[in-house]
């Protein structure tokens, strides 16, 4: 593999960050070389370009005043008022919460669909775009490298419960096995209670639960009600150990081809009991909210996730972007055979949360809205 200084020093930075670069780190170089060379042999005039873009970064690449920084941006979030009015989400009760919402009210049409991944991409960008503009935030949306930690996800100072980290596992109770399916069911971990100490300690849930895993969490009707409890964590290495190692990041990227078979990989296939990634990530961190696939986004690791799930498809049509860069496939419901697929013409709405944008500007992370690059 050729490696260009640009590569070269990410690879440094990366290094020097966090003690080792794995495959999925050479893969995300060489995507950008390729990606270098697809730009240029396009040419025109870019106003956002790899160098000028800003860079998302692992979390423990971060310095600690940069953890601080974001820790700090995101409990700010959850102090400012919320836009979207209490007579429509009635338990809406900060910025923070108006996310979670709109997660609540449109799963049904943004996961195992079309969307799937520009409707999360823009939906990041816009949470990120809240932490800057709302919260004073001058970095970017860092993310979670499932596979550095894959083995033992406590021992990721991410979750270590420290002042800089996004708090811990929840406290040890006696629940039972986790139920993400019917006939898919991982063990309980050693966790499931509140979490207990960390940033997010006191930390109010407002709204959910609606498809709650834990035998010890019940569901409240249409999730929108406010419902205000502690968050809740059941951090699982019987899950991130057989779904989101290094290798199994590797086989996403290197072995689907088209855009569908990526994104359905990448999202597992619940009836056959196969959670992909995306899957593995949400069920490592498990508990109310993280396990719940409506509100998982109340717990402010969902972003950390995502990102990571972002970064992944980044890499992915960065290794071809002509053929990768601009299409999308799949259906338009989550639910039973979609009645239309989706299209690139297709409106991709926020609501309250942003402008509605053609899905098909939304595909690439240095055009349309965005301008930014993982690192
Ligand atoms: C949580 O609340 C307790 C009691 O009010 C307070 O002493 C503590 O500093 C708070 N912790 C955080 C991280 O906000
Ligand atoms: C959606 O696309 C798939 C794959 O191209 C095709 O088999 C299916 O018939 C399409 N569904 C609809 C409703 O058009
Ligand atoms: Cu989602």
């Amino acid at each position: 593999m050729r490696l260009d200084i640009f590569s070269v020093g990410l690879a440094l930075g990366y290094l020097l960050g966090q003690g080792m670069a794995d495959e999925v780190d050479d893969l995300a170089a060489r995507g950008l070389e390729n990606r270098r060379a697809y730009d240029a042999e396009v040419g025109g005039e870019r106003t956002c370009t790899l160098e000028n873009a800003a860079v998302r970064k692992e979390w423990n690449a971060l310095a600690d005043n940069e953890k601080r920084e974001y820790i700090d941006a995101v409990l700010c979030l959850q102090k400012l008022e919320p836009i979207w009015p209490q007579t429509e989400v009635p338990g809406v009760r900060s910025r923070f919460d108006d996310f979670v919402a709109l997660h609540i009210v449109q799963t049904p049409t943004v996961h195992g669909t079309a969307n799937f991944l520009g409707w999360h991409r823009y939906y990041m960008w816009q949470y990120e775009q809240a932490l800057r503009n709302e919260c004073g935030y001058t970095g970017y949306q860092p993310y979670w490298n499932w596979a550095t930690y894959a083995d033992d996800p406590l021992s990721n100072p991410m979750f270590d419960g420290s002042d800089l980290s996004l708090s811990g596992n929840g406290a040890p109770t006696d629940h039972g096995d986790v139920t993400i399916a019917p006939g898919l069911v991982v063990p309980s971990g050693t966790g499931g209670g509140c979490v207990t100490s960390g940033p997010f300690v006191n930390m109010s849930v407002n709204l959910g639960p609606m498809a709650p895993i834990m035998p010890n969490i019940q569901p409240n009707g249409d999730g929108l009600s406010h419902n205000p409890r502690c968050l809740s964590r059941d951090i699982s290495a019987v899950v991130s150990q057989s779904l989101t190692k290094t290798s199994d990041i590797v086989e996403l990227i290197t072995t689907k081809e088209d855009i569908l078979s990526f994104q359905n990989y990448m999202q597992g296939d619940i009836a056959s009991g196969f959670l992909g990634v995306h899957g593995g990530g949400h069920y490592t961190i498990s508990g109310d909210p993280a396990g719940d696939f409506y509100v998982s986004p109340g717990d402010p690791a969902f972003y950390f996730h995502h990102s990571q799930i972002d970064r992944v498809w980044w890499i992915w049509q960065n290794l071809d972007p002509a053929n990768r860069l601009h299409v999308v496939a799949g259906g338009t419901s989550m639910f039973g055979p979609s009645t239309r697929n989706g299209t690139v013409d297709d409106p991709t709405d926020l609501g309250y949360l942003g402008e509605a944008y053609r899905l098909g500007d939304l595909l690439s992370t240095t055009d349309g809205p965005f301008c930014y690059i993982y690192g």
